[in-house]
């Protein structure tokens, strides 16, 4: 369906170090288009005086909404009625954390909510007093989750078991292979670490576990210092040898916080985490066996939710880890091939991991570790899962095998990682995506030739890749995630402009809605546009896959305003799709002969239309194959 792909921001597990955007709200335009042009620019982008757009929102909640969106299509494809995000236990945990200052409270007159907006205090933390909702606003804005609640909560607490109950009969050969456990993390709070810690030890076999290692990615939080230093004296007198940490000097990210305590583990097998997680019952196990059966698959356990706000788990259904040609990942369908086995414990082969993985250790050093390349975060796990795939190893996710994760509800220092991520998916697209690289440079809106983005040096990555005699891209699609469709017709794109006016662009209109509107320009894809070297328009963010149609610039016949349809069923329906065009002139429907243009409504604004051609003229941002050029001599 369409709607899924407002904007696709997902968030991906270990790279919840996500941004929290200052929200500006500041509207400039007329009462009455204001809602066409809220509807029609992805949330959280206002536009400033001046016509200025930024874009500043909470990305995450958006993100784990749409992460949540496509777990529950993944959920919905499957056949399987398999619940999803349904709450475990509600009872089990303390929802107020003093409960003798709850009842001192109560005698008093509860006191008000002192942040009623607050998505802190949307399902907790009644009958706290000022100064306690204070003190947990707080630190709930310093650390995007729950710490006052955190602080109170035992580090050895239960969680629900949430293993399908035939996981409960399966055996696992003795004896297995050792693991080492790495926790990474930046300025997490203590008791979250300490929480981590506690649940590995208390959840793996003591003779399996051969080491925990933190890496601390250059925090800046002092308790993170000698506090967390003491913790590990505490716990290495009672399991000596067990806790090492390694600090970074400076920040260096994910990839190569991963890779610091990779380097430092000695064990058979390494499971790199994040630090904010609870691993659940008998989570190695299935982990340690299938690594010793065999050695090139890397795999994923099943995640669970912890919620920011409550700590209360949320059991997520079973899916596999997918990405779009942004490569933001999200959740897809089980495949078919798993279902037909009826066996709700055996491993699920995934195009992608999230970030959290276990692997053996010398085959993880053998295809490269991570890509001490990648800045910051975001698509380093869909680069790892290319290069496993690729280079003949394979990914899996283990249905036994459950790791509680705590999504924050916002990363809490402002920082636009949009750049980054774009960055390092161009890196990806160079590195692994051969012919069909232009189609991260075409979702992203970027220009093949001279993009101006330093994706850094990948030639010994190239090397690697020779090295190793990797397998291309395409065996990828085709054997592995035939999900995403590239398209080779395409020979311009981007922003689509009509001479009459350079400052807006024509816009996918507000979703849901199947009008596409005139818009003031913006750089955010509801105004991309695709011209096919066979005639269709697709409009709003590039799709590309098997699963789902682009949207089609449509002439239906009859009316004077083209529509968006999905592209399948307007052919189906004989609906005009195909389209005349060149740069720099007119847009002709192929069958009705109408051309698109604008006119000005009665308020003033330009709106697209279809009539006889008045020879209005359009140009497209971008284009490839030296489309639009004027023929070389
Ligand atoms: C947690 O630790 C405390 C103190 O050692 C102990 O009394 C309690 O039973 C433990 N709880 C769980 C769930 O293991
Ligand atoms: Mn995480």
């Amino acid at each position: 369906m369409m709607s899924r792909r407002k904007i696709s921001k997902v968030l991906c597990i270990g790279l919840s170090l996500l941004v929290a955007f200052n929200l500006l709200l500041v509207f400039s335009t007329k009462g009455t288009l204001q809602k066409l042009l809220l509807a029609s620019i992805p949330k959280g982008l206002h536009r400033l005086n001046g016509g200025a757009v930024i874009q500043r929102l909470s990305h995450l909640e958006v993100d784990l909404q749409q992460l949540r969106e496509s777990m529950k299509r993944a959920m919905k494809q499957q056949e399987e009625a398999i619940p999803t995000l349904q709450s475990v236990n509600d009872e089990e945990y303390p929802r107020q954390p003093a409960a003798k200052a709850k009842a001192h409270e109560a005698k008093n007159k509860a006191p008000g909510k002192l942040f009623p907006h607050s998505p802190l205090f949307r399902q907790w933390g009644e009958g706290l007093s000022k100064a306690q909702q204070l003190k947990a606003q707080d630190l709930f804005e310093k650390f995007g989750y729950n710490v006052y609640l955190s602080d109170q909560l035992p580090h050895n607490r239960s969680i629900p078991d949430t293993r399908d109950s035939r996981c409960l009969q399966k055996t696992y050969p003795s004896p297995l292979p050792s693991l080492s456990v790495v926790l990474i993390f930046v300025n997490e709070a203590l008791s979250i670490i300490q929480r981590a810690i506690t649940s590995i030890i208390n959840r793996t076999p003591s003779q399996l576990l051969k080491e925990i290692i933190l890496v601390d990615d250059f925090s800046s939080n002092r308790e993170l210092k000698e506090y967390l230093d003491e913790r590990i004296k505490l716990y290495n007198q009672k399991y000596p040898g067990l806790l090492k940490i390694i600090r970074h000097t400076k920040r260096k990210g994910l990839s190569q916080a991963r890779n610091t305590g990779w380097e430092a583990a000695t064990a058979d097998v390494v499971a790199i985490l994040d630090a904010h997680v609870e691993v659940n019952v008998g989570w190695a196990e299935p982990i340690l066996a299938r690594i010793q059966e065999d050695r090139t698959v890397i795999i994923s356990p099943v995640f669970d939710n912890i919620r920011f706000d409550t700590f209360v788990l949320e059991k997520y259904g079973l899916a596999v880890d997918g990405f779009n040609w942004e490569l933001w990942c999200r959740y897809d369908a089980l495949p078919q091939a798993w279902l037909d086995l009826h066996d709700t414990t055996a491993p699920v082969k995934s195009p992608s991991i999230m970030g959290i993985l276990a692997a053996n250790r010398l085959f993880l050093g053998e295809i490269g570790a991570l890509d001490g390349g990648m800045l910051v975060y975001g698509g380093e796990n869909v680069e790892l899962s290319l290069r496993v795939w690729q280079c003949g190893g394979k990914i899996e996710i283990l249905p036994c095998s459950r790791v509680a994760h705590l999504e924050r509800h916002h990363k809490p220092y402002a920082l636009d990682l949009i750049p980054i991520l774009k960055r390092n998916a161009l890196r990806v697209a160079e590195l692994w995506m051969d012919e069909h690289k232009h189609m991260v440079y075409l979702a992203w809106n970027i220009p093949v030739q001279n993009s101006g983005i330093d994706y850094g040096d990948i030639s010994s990555k190239m090397a690697l890749r020779e090295k190793l005699k990797c397998r291309s891209f395409d065996w990828y699609l085709k054997n592995v995630y035939p999900i995403l469709k590239p398209i080779h017709s395409i020979v311009g794109y981007g922003q689509m402009k009509n001479s009459l006016d350079q400052s807006v662009c024509l816009d996918q209109g507000p979703i849901p809605g199947n009008t596409p509107i005139m818009h003031q320009c913006h750089t955010f894809n509801p105004q991309n546009v695709y011209y096919h070297l066979t005639g269709e328009f697709y409009l709003g963010p590039l799709i590309a896959e098997a699963r789902t149609d682009d949207r089609c610039l449509t002439d239906r016949g009859d009316g004077d305003r083209p529509t968006l349809e999905a592209c399948s069923i307007a052919a189906q329906n004989g609906w005009h799709i195909y389209w005349d065009f060149t740069q720099g002139s007119a847009v002709i429907n192929r069958g009705t002969k109408r051309c698109l243009e604008v006119k000005k409504d009665p308020s003033g604004t330009f709106v697209p239309v279809l009539r006889t051609c008045t020879s209005q003229a359009w140009k497209i941002q971008h284009t490839l194959k030296n489309w639009g050029l004027p023929p070389s001599q």
